[in-house]
C-alpha cells in the first residue's frame, strides 16, 4: 500500500438494520467525494440486510449478536474490542439501534457520529415521525450530531429540513426524511475526514467556529 493511502481517515460503520446509510456514505467514498477508507461495517443483529449490501461492495464486514451478551457493559467493551481491531479515526452509527454505554461513547469520543430522524433537540429517541405528526408540526428533518453519553444529545453538526404535508402519514414523512440523510450524513462524514469537523467541549465545530444549537441547517423546501 502506497504511504498516501495508508494516511487516509479510518471509518468503522455500526449498522443493525437497512444500511441505506452506510450504503450512501460508501457511495461517496467510492466516487472519491471522501477522502478515506471504510475498513469495516459491523452489525449487532445477524439478519441485518445491510451487511450484504456491505459484502456487496466489497466492504469488510463484522458481527457482534448483542443477545449473546449477559449486559450492555459486557456487549460494549467486546464491541469496543472488536472496532479497535479496525483502528478507526471516525466510528459512523448509521441505523445503529442499541444505546450505548458511557464507557463507550467516553472512549469515542469527539470521533462518534450518529443520525437521528427528528430535528434534535426535539423528539430524541424512538418513533419520531409520528410523534412529528401527532403534535402538528409543519416542519420535521433529520439530524447529524456527535454522540456522548446523553442519548441523542451530542452536539449537532447538520441538520435537514422536511415539511410535513397536508396528506402526510409516518411512512410517506420518514421515506423523505431519508432522502435526505442520505444527502447530509455524507457531508458530516466528509467534512470529518477533511479536518474541518470536530467537538471541543459540549460544542461542534466548523473550520473552527462554533456552530448554532441546530448545526448548519439545509432546508429541502428551498
Ligand atoms: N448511545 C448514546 N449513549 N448516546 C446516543 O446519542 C446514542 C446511543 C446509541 C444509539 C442512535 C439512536 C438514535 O439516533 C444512538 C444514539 C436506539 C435507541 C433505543 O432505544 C435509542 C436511540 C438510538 C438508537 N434502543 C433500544 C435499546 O434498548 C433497542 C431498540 C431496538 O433494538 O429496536 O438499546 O435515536
Ligand atoms: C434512519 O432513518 C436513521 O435516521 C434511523 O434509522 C434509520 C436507519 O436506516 N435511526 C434511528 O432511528 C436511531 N434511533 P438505514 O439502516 O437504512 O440507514
Amino acid at each position: 500500500m502506497q504511504a498516501s493511502e495508508a494516511e487516509k481517515p479510518r471509518i468503522v460503520i455500526l449498522i443493525s438494520g437497512t444500511g441505506s446509510n452506510m450504503v450512501a456514505i460508501a457511495e461517496a467514498v467510492k466516487k472519491e467525494e471522501i477522502d478515506a477508507d471504510i475498513v469495516g461495517i459491523i452489525s449487532n443483529r445477524p439478519n441485518a440486510a445491510g451487511l450484504e449490501k456491505a459484502q456487496a461492495m466489497d466492504l469488510h464486514t463484522d458481527l457482534i449478536d448483542h443477545t449473546l451478551y449477559a449486559s450492555r457493559d459486557e456487549f460494549d467493551h467486546a464491541l469496543i474490542r472488536m472496532i479497535e481491531d479496525l483502528k478507526p479515526d471516525l466510528v459512523v452509527l448509521a441505523g445503529f439501534m442499541r444505546i450505548l454505554t458511557a464507557d463507550f461513547t467516553r472512549y469515542y469520543e469527539g470521533r462518534l457520529l450518529n443520525i437521528h430522524p427528528s430535528l434534535l433537540p426535539k423528539y430524541q429517541g424512538l418513533n419520531t415521525h409520528q410523534r412529528a405528526l401527532d403534535a402538528g408540526d409543519d416542519i420535521h428533518g433529520v439530524t447529524v450530531h456527535f454522540v456522548t453519553e446523553e442519548l441523542d444529545g451530542g452536539p449537532n453538526a447538520i441538520q435537514a429540513i422536511v415539511p410535513i404535508l397536508d396528506v402526510d402519514n409516518a411512512k410517506l414523512l420518514q421515506q423523505r426524511v431519508h432522502e435526505q440523510e442520505h444527502i447530509i450524513y455524507p457531508i458530516a462524514v466528509k467534512w470529518f475526514c477533511e479536518g474541518r469537523l470536530n467537538m471541543k467541549g459540549n460544542e461542534a465545530l466548523l473550520d473552527g467556529k462554533a456552530l448554532p444549537l441546530r448545526g448548519v441547517q439545509l432546508d429541502s423546501r428551498n
